[in-house]
């Protein structure tokens, strides 16, 4: 079994919503377990700043899925949640957007798989629900907690649980 972290992020649509369903379909596709999930974080557009606040959030499961199998999965529910890649610019507005982060400890450098996620220590909408499930994690030599000390987190602000953002 492997111990995954998976980023969550969207601005199209009711993205509260669709997070625990999303969260639901991953672990039923993946035939994995919930370890943990962060609250949802309101973030401002990062890359593509014309656009609507994202909604963000960090999972870890545990799988048995290989990580190619597993990112597989992840654009299938990419695309059950109304994800149109054919459709959209690079950074731009979606329904939902799945980034593996981590993958235990392993390290894949190709471009349809970078991991770790090659982008996640720019990326303070990533580092913040992160640090809240796994601060102490050890990603490329370096701890979460840590590595979003190095970043502004200006405009970031953790939403209060629902009844149905499926967090415990
Ligand atoms: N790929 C390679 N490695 C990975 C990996 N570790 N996880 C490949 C996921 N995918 C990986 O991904 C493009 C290709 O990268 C995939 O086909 C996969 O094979 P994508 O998600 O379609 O590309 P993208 O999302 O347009 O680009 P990128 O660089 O992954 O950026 P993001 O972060 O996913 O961009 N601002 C805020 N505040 N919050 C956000 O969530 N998201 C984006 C989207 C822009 N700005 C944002 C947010
Ligand atoms: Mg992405």
């Amino acid at each position: 079994m492997a111990s995954v972290l998976i980023a969550l992020g969207g601005n199209v649509g009711d993205v509260r919503a669709t997070f625990p369903k999303a969260i639901a379909t991953i672990c039923g596709m993946a035939h994995a377990t919930l370890l943990a999930r962060s609250s949802d974080y309101a973030t401002p557009p990062w890359g593509e700043e014309d656009q609507a606040r994202f909604v963000n959030a960090c999972i870890e499961i545990e799988t048995s899925l290989d990580p190619h199998a597993l990112l597989v999965a992840l654009h299938r529910v990419e695309q059950q949640f109304g994800r149109d890649r054919a459709g959209e610019r690079r950074w731009g507005p979606r329904t939902l957007d799945l980034d593996l982060i981590a993958y235990d400890n392993v390290a894949i450098d190709k471009p349809d798989l970078t991991l770790p996620h090659p982008r996640l220590f720019e990326r303070a909408f990533v580092l913040v629900p992160l640090a809240e499930i796994a601060p102490d994690r050890v990603i490329r030599g370096r701890r979460v907690a840590e590595a979003l000390e190095d970043l502004s987190t200006e405009g970031i602000e953790r939403l209060p649980d629902s009844a149905w953002s499926g967090k415990a």
